[in-house]
């Protein structure tokens, strides 16, 4: 695939008359109208007819089918950030035979991803991150050892908007993961699905009792909850109080070069059925967080050090947890232990 163009001053909008694609399963036999058609007409100008009952049966609907086909997803992945963005993006393009369930706790998907180091804009990857921007179709400058995004957010809508449109995989935002599902397996214990909840009601607990979750069965789970905090590293800590790993490493402090690779080579199968990737992944191994030091900041430009956070492990830690996926699942599916 040819390099997007770099960025460059936006370009004038040709004309307004471009036509939209025809959504998938428009009815009603009424003529299809572009905006230049509204331009100038606005005394007649008139929606359709709507009766409430309408948009709430066609949300609801579409709503609890979803919930229906991934209660028996393929894969589910815990997080909507960078790096389960990532890979979702390789799984549901590679494998459109798979049902692809992301969680993410937040209404707002995309995690870290919607602004640089210290609220700046601009998002860095160094290179050979920069092939997942190509394969996207992201823009970017390049610096020479690594390639400036003008937007943090312009990578995060991109790739969401390609996530969003595979017909394989579904997103359940303002959902949090509680648990995971457990097996006994030869290995003592297997991952086999999450547990579910609204984010809203999972932060209420202390205040209402007994508010049950869902669940959502799956033979892998990808999880990628970014690092401690409030909801971060959610399923590594959980497999400490299972005891399945005695303690977490916890991040540690700031070293870009040692941790991008870290995250990338160290994304894994945790234990069976459990794959962990991105800054998750960082609080078992206790590899460094990523982003230069003030003092390095400060000397970037005469150093050629990458300023503030990089995401090329991210993005590339998503790849790799894809690649473990699809091979642990085809392994599984062999051996017919899904
Ligand atoms: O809302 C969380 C975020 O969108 C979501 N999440 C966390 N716990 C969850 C749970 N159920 C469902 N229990 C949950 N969703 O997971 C997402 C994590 O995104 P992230 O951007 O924090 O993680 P990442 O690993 O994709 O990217 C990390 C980027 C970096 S690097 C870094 C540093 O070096 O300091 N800091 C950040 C944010």
């Amino acid at each position: 695939m040819s390099p997007p163009a770099a960025v460059s001053p936006p370009q004038q909008v040709a004309s307004l008359a471009t036509p939209a694609p025809k959504l998938a399963g428009s009815k009603g036999g009424s003529k299809t109208q572009t905006i230049d058609d509204m331009i100038g007409q606005w005394d007649s100008f008139k929606f359709a007819p709507i009766r409430e009952s309408q948009v709430s049966r066609a949300m609801t609907r579409r709503y609890f089918k979803d919930l229906d086909t991934y209660a028996e997803s393929d894969i589910v992945i815990i997080g909507a950030g960078s790096c389960g963005l990532s890979a979702a993006y390789v799984l549901g393009k590679q494998r459109p035979d798979l049902k692809i369930a992301i969680i993410e706790a937040s209404v707002s998907p995309g995690g870290g991803a919607w602004l640089g180091g210290q609220l700046f804009s601009a998002m860095i990857m160094r290179k050979p991150a920069d092939a997942f921007l190509r394969e996207v179709g992201v823009p970017y400058e390049d610096e020479g050892n690594y390639v400036v995004v003008k937007h943090a957010a312009l990578f995060t809508s991109t790739i969401m908007s390609k996530v969003l449109q595979l017909p394989n995989v579904k997103l359940f935002n303002a959902t949090c993961v509680e648990d995971l599902i457990t097996r006994p397996s030869d290995e003592g214990v297997r991952i086999s699905g999450v547990v579910t909840n609204w984010t809203l009601v999972a932060m209420h607990h202390d205040d209402q009792s007994c508010m049950d979750p869902n669940t959502i069965n799956a033979p892998l789970v990808i999880s990628t909850t970014g690092h401690d905090g409030p909801m971060g590293a959610f399923s590594v800590k959980r497999l400490v109080s299972m005891q399945r790993i005695e303690k977490l490493g916890g991040m540690r402090g700031l070293d870009m070069n040692t941790a991008e690779e870290a995250i990338v080579k160290g994304t894994r199968e945790i234990v069976p059925g459990l794959i962990v990737g991105g800054m998750e992944l960082s609080e078992v191994d206790g590899a460094n967080r990523m982003g230069t030091s003030p003092h390095l900041q400060l000397s970037a430009s005469a150093t050629n050090e990458t300023p503030g956070p990089t995401f090329g492990a991210m993005v590339l830690s998503g790849l790799k947890a894809a690649e473990e996926a699809l091979n642990v699942f085809d392994l599984r599916s062999k051996q017919n232990a899904l």
